[in-house]
């Protein structure tokens, strides 16, 4: 594939010019699988591992090539079709999560993504869920990627339109489009913001219809999909790979494996661009640094006392600002371990140092 059409663009170029990195081809991750990537190239696509002085430098797995990163690539004699990664190219945007689990770890959803699209079920399980649709919103605004609203299986609900009007008060500027993979209902709509070059990533729980509506996409049944369980309509985790896949309009869109948790991943204003109305009101707030939990003079409660702000949102934002903050909390220590252990070091060779010169 050509490079413009998978996305490549001044930014990158410029960034593996600076780089210094003579010699080396750009290419796009599309696909990553035990630490094996496929990279598309313009030659067409590689198979990739990383250099062992890459593996050697990372400092964290977030550094690690991600779906839909840009990387800088070593040719391999005499083997055609194989790549050494020797360098991730700087990242425009980078949807990440907090690692399952404890600790602070961050891991990487997918990389350089222009659209998120958030996938919804309107099949009357639990996957259609305001306070979910918020958490997703917030991973959105950490990732500098644009989000969409994507309520999928229309044809499986009475009144989707109810649903939209749901959906429309917790979007904030977020578009909302109705769908059904089914039907075809609003995959006209959903394409034309797909534009070339541009690349989407889709997330949501199991089971909402994520790989449906890249195969409505494609026109094709390019992505395996899988029936839902039937007492609860949740799915059965039928994505295990992120891969990126290229449009026939130009566009480029990156399926995802159904989310178990989704634990809010992101700095002190993340929870602010994804309820802006609470953080309009919070400019009003007695306080600079209000909480909104109990202070005097609180332009949050205020509205909340009014009824002009849903208690369940409100609830919501409080619980992501406390995950956020005490995921910054781990970090900062986590931070001072590290300095610590490195001014110990530092110390130690220092000591050796004075020893060998007496
Ligand atoms: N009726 C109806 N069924 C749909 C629609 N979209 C998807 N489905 C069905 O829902 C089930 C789950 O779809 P998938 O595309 O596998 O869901 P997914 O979000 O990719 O799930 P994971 O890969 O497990 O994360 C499949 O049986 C699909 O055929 C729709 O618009 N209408
Ligand atoms: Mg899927
Ligand atoms: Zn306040």
């Amino acid at each position: 594939m050509n490079l413009k059409e998978l996305g490549f663009d001044a930014f990158f170029r410029e960034d593996l010019a600076s780089s210094g990195a003579g010699g080396l081809e750009p290419g796009r991750v599309v696909f990553e699988s035990r630490n094996r990537y496929t990279v598309e190239t313009e030659g067409g696509p590689r198979e990739a591992a990383v250099s062992g002085r890459f593996e050697y430098t990372a400092a964290a797995r977030s550094e690690y090539p991600a779906v839909g990163d840009w990387v800088a690539l070593r040719p391999v004699e005499e083997k055609e079709t194989i790549r050494v990664i020797e360098r991730v190219l700087r990242r425009r945007t980078c949807l990440s999560r907090r690692s399952p689990g404890r600790g602070a770890d961050e891991q990487v959803i997918a990389a350089n993504i222009d659209i998120l699209c958030v996938v919804c079920g309107l099949d009357g399980g639990r996957n259609f869920n305001p306070r979910g649709i918020e958490r997703y919103l917030v991973m959105a605004a950490a990732s500098g990627a644009r989000p969409v609203l994507a309520l999928n299986k229309a044809d499986l609900c009475e009144n989707p339109e109810d649903a939209l009007l749901t959906a429309r008060s917790v979007a904030g500027d977020a578009p909302v489009y109705l769908l059904s993979a089914k039907t075809r209902r609003g995959i006209g709509e959903l394409s034309g913001i797909l534009l070339p070059g541009v690349t989407a990533a889709f997330t949501g729980p199991s089971g909402v219809g994520k790989s449906a509506l890249i195969n409505a996409l494609l026109g094709a049944e390019a992505v395996r999909t899988g029936a839902t369980r039937a007492d609860d309509m949740r799915g059965r985790h039928t994505t295990t790979h992120r891969e990126l896949f290229p449009l026939p309009g130009g566009g480029l869109v990156i399926d995802t494996p159904g989310l178990r948790e989704l634990q809010a991943w992101g700095d002190g204003n993340t929870a602010d661009d994804a309820f802006a109305d609470i953080a309009a009101a919070a400019v009003s707030c007695r306080f600079r640094d209000c909480t909104h939990r109990d202070e005097p003079g609180c332009a949050v409660l205020a509205l909340l006392r009014e009824g002009r702000l849903e208690q369940e949102r409100y609830q919501n934002y409080i619980t992501v600002r406390k995950e956020l903050e005490y995921l910054s909390s781990l970090q900062d220590e986590r931070g001072r371990r590290e300095r610590k252990a490195s001014e110990k070091e530092l110390s130690r060779l220092i000591k050796r140092y004075n020893r060998d010169r007496e």
